[in-house]
């Protein structure tokens, strides 16, 4: 981390997501120099010179295309290179793709003697972050994946409709991997104190009423894909979310995906849990208290990644 108070932040893919979210960055007046990589060099320098007029207006701040070596006195470097899910695809399709791209960019990133926090944000996602975590010799909690914070946002902005809640208000996590084996922690959810459950039944909706919301959760990226082609805004803002907890060593309890040492059951993975989120970059994750079902259902999530994970990594 600069002491300094001088930040900087290192984006690698310059695309639909990574544009996204340089634009909430700037948005948010959050770290002092923004550098742009991406093999698409026009698009970067297209990008720097756009997202340096939001400065007039919200924050002083460097944008520009860059290269590796400007990762040396980064504090972050974020990566959403990689090929997004085309209609009908899963972000486990993306696997062998897009691990060739995130080895021709976590090497460069290390070379340049990088020491500081990785965030992840290419699909498939937990699998890209342990390949991240490998390739860069990194300790686990320097590397950071942003696992299921979008299905969380998700599933409280999908609450919050059927309960008539502020989305913020609601304490509710998507666990597991980023993807289709994913699930609600409904037994841990509260909203004020009271568990969502007891406020669904209070608004009339039954545990299946919730099992919808958990199942639209799931299905949301396709229905966007579907709709628009891809999926970006809400991951962008997301990670921002990360970046600010990191950057401005907040000690936040954010949806991540994290490197799990014993908690529920598992080990040698990363996976979409609530962690607390400092400068350090992951300072410990929560466990939270899974009834019987969500045990399950997170066994079977991480199981279904390992295989993945292994036969990617091989
Ligand atoms: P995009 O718009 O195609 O952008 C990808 C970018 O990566 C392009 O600008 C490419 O030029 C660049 N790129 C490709 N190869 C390299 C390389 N070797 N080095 C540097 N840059 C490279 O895709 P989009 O931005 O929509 O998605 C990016 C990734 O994010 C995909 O893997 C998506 O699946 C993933 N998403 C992750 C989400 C999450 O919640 N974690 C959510 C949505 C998308």
């Amino acid at each position: 981390m600069n002491t300094n108070n001088h930040q900087k932040v290192v984006l690698v893919g310059d695309g639909a997501v990574g544009s996204s979210y340089a634009f909430a960055m700037a948005q948010q007046g959050i770290a002092e120099e923004f550098v742009i990589v991406d093999v698409v060099k026009e698009r970067t320098q297209g990008d720097a010179l756009d997202l340096e007029d939001v400065t007039a207006v919200t924050a002083p701040k460097n944008i520009y295309s860059g290269e590796y070596s400007d990762c040396a006195d980064a504090d972050l470097v974020v990566i959403t290179a990689g090929a997004p899910q085309k209609p009908g695809e899963s972000r486990l399709d993306l696997v062998n793709k897009n691990l060739k791209i995130l080895s021709s960019i976590v090497k460069p990133v290390v070379d340049s003697g990088f020491n500081g926090i990785f965030v992840v944000a290419a699909n498939p996602v937990d699998v890209l972050t342990y390949a991240t975590w490998k390739l860069s010799g990194f300790p686990k909690n320097k590397v950071i994946g942003s696992g299921t914070s979008l299905d969380t946002a998700r599933l409280r902005v999908g609450l919050a409709k059927k309960l008539q809640l502020d989305p913020r208000d609601i304490n509710a996590y998507i666990m597991g991997e980023h993807g289709d084996s994913e699930f609600a922690a409904f037994s841990a959810a509260t909203a004020g104190g009271k568990p969502v459950v007891e406020l669904a039944k209070e608004a009339g909706l039954s545990f299946d009423d919730l099992l919808k919301v958990e199942d639209e959760t799931r299905n949301k990226a396709y229905d966007i894909i579907n709709l628009k082609g891809a999926t970006f805004y809400g991951v962008a803002t997301t990670l921002m979310r990360i970046s600010k907890a990191i950057l401005r060593d907040e000690n936040a309890i954010l949806p991540v995906g994290a490197s799990l040492e014993g908690e529920y059951g598992l080990k040698d993975i990363f996976i979409g849990t609530p962690a607390v989120i400092n400068g350090q970059g992951l300072a410990k994750v929560i466990e939270v208290p899974l009834d019987d079902r969500e045990k399950d259902l997170m066994a079977k999530s991480a199981e279904t990644l390992r295989q993945v994970t292994t036969d990617g990594l091989n």
